[in-house]
Formats: structure tokens, sequence, C-alpha cells
């Protein structure tokens, strides 16, 4: 199984390719990257960080691997630095990606309702365009609203779903508790515990867990309630350990527990 992660490399602050390799690689399948920009540390809480954009060598990249033929059986996109490198990835997608592969896209726009750094409404309206082309996408709730312009979850649910086969809203604060929202022929809610607080990095490790369950052929509600637990427990545990959470979670002891119940699944 062949996975390729189109996502930035942050050095510092544990988010985008520096968790999408370990945890996917740890699943049993290869992660190939391509990476979006360079920077010294995420953007999302430090300052005066420093950016390289890749996106002439992104191009360059693909090339590349065209000329021996080189094929994935799972693509999944998270930050992209520039509205040409949205365009960029659904070519990507039509170049590399396997006749019956997979593409799932992290919208990645924002956080506590406002956009991270650099992005605006244009920017997600770009993205709209990714998600449909996309087999799975996983707003956050912030990025569900950014795309939809929909505060009710069932609502902006209904019209993620006209852009693609199953989207995943992977935390939403409901009026009757906390919930992951998901369409598979009609809208379902798994209740999720809660911890209070702003986890940077915790839509990567769900993005980076759920592909690894996805490229091992777990169905959809498995792949969830699995990837949500293992969220869960890393959160928990970097409440514990973490004092300042722009480091991002502490997942890495979390990945052992999290892979014997991914080998549960693959039993059944
Ligand atoms: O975790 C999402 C993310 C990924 N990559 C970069 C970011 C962020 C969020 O702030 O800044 C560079």
């Amino acid at each position: 199984m062949r996975v390729l992660a189109i996502n930035d490399i942050s050095c510092v602050g544990k988010c985008s390719l520096t968790v999408a390799m370990p945890v996917i690689s740890a699943c049993g399948a290869t992660c190939d990257i391509l990476p979006t920009a360079l920077l010294s540390t995420h953007t999302g809480g430090f300052t005066g960080y420093t950016f390289l954009d890749l996106s002439s060598e992104m191009e360059k990249i693909c090339a590349h691997w065209e000329t021996f033929g080189l094929q994935f059986d799972l693509i999944c996109s998270g930050y992209l630095g520039s509205r040409s490198q949205i365009e960029f990835v659904k070519d990507v997608k039509r170049r590399l990606l396997k006749e019956n592969g997979v593409f799932v896209v992290d919208p990645v726009l924002g956080d506590n309702f406002t956009f991270y750094k650099g992005f605006d409404a244009q920017f997600a309206q770009e993205m709209v365009s990714l998600c449909r082309e996309a087999d799975y996408i996983l707003p956050n709730e912030t990025e569900s609203y950014l795309l939809t312009d929909e505060r009710n979850f069932s609502a902006a649910l209904k019209t993620l779903a006209s852009f693609c086969p199953h989207p995943v809203i992977t935390g939403a604060n409901d009026k009757d508790g906390y919930f992951l929202y998901y369409y598979d022929e009609g809208e379902k809610r798994i209740p999720l515990k809660k911890i209070d607080g702003n986890f940077h990095g915790a839509g990567d490790v769900f993005a980076s867990a759920f592909c690894g369950c996805i490229a091992n052929g777990i169905a959809l509600e498995d792949a969830l309630r699995v990837t949500s637990d293992f969220c869960y427990r890393s959160i928990a545990r970097s409440e514990r350990e973490v004092k300042d959470r722009k480091y991002g979670l502490n997942y890495e002891k979390e990945l052992l527990p999290f892979l014997e119940d991914l080998s549960v699944l693959l039993k059944k």
C-alpha cells in the first residue's frame, strides 16, 4: 500500500508531514511525501517563523516520478500555501492516483472560527473546488463553517455531502454534546469525549491516523471510532504533559494502543 502525503514540513510543532510520516508508516503503509512548503515552525502561535514555498519543486518532483510510472493507492492533502497549489494538487491526483485509488482532503483553513494566517474567503472557495474531487474530506468545525457558511452541523454536513461522498466533521460542539458528524448514505453522528481548550496539531493526528486506517481497507465507521479514540487519548496525555500547546500533541506513546485497535479490526 503506497500513500502520498501532500503537506508542509513544519520543522517544530508536530503537525503536517512530521505527523503524517510516523503515523501512516506505523499503520504499515509506505508514506511518500510531496512537501508544499518548509517552515521553521507552524504558523499557529509562533512569531518570526521562516517560510519557503516549494511550488516549483513540487512540479519537478512529480515530473520525475512520472518518468518511472509511480502511482499511489491513496493520496492525502493537508496544508496548502496558495491557490495555485490547490490547482496543482488536482493535477497531482489526475496524474499520480491509481485508477481505483482513494483521495483524502483535509481542508486546512483555520480553527476557533478564524482563518489561519494567510488564508481568506477566496482561498476557502478554492478549497471547496478541491473537496469536490475527494472521496473523504476532514474539516474541523471551523473549516466546516468556512467551507459552507453554515453553523448548523446537519446543514453543513448536507452541503459538504454535495461536494464529496464522505465528509467528516471531526469535532462539533452541539447543544446536546460533542460529536463527530459524518455522511455515509445519510447523516451519522458519533458522541465524543471532550477536553476543553485548543490543541494544535490534533487535526493532523486525526487525518494521518484516518488515512492509515483507510489505507488498510478498514470500514469508515470503524476507522472513525479508532481514530477518534487515538486523538482523545493523545489530547488527554498532552493536557497532562505539554505545558505549551503550540508544540503539538504528545501522540507518540498512544500509537501502540491505536495500532492494537487497528490490528483487532484487521482480523475482523
Ligand atoms: O495543523 C495545521 C497546520 C499545518 N501546517 C501549518 C500550519 C498549520 C496550522 O496552523 O500553520 C504550516
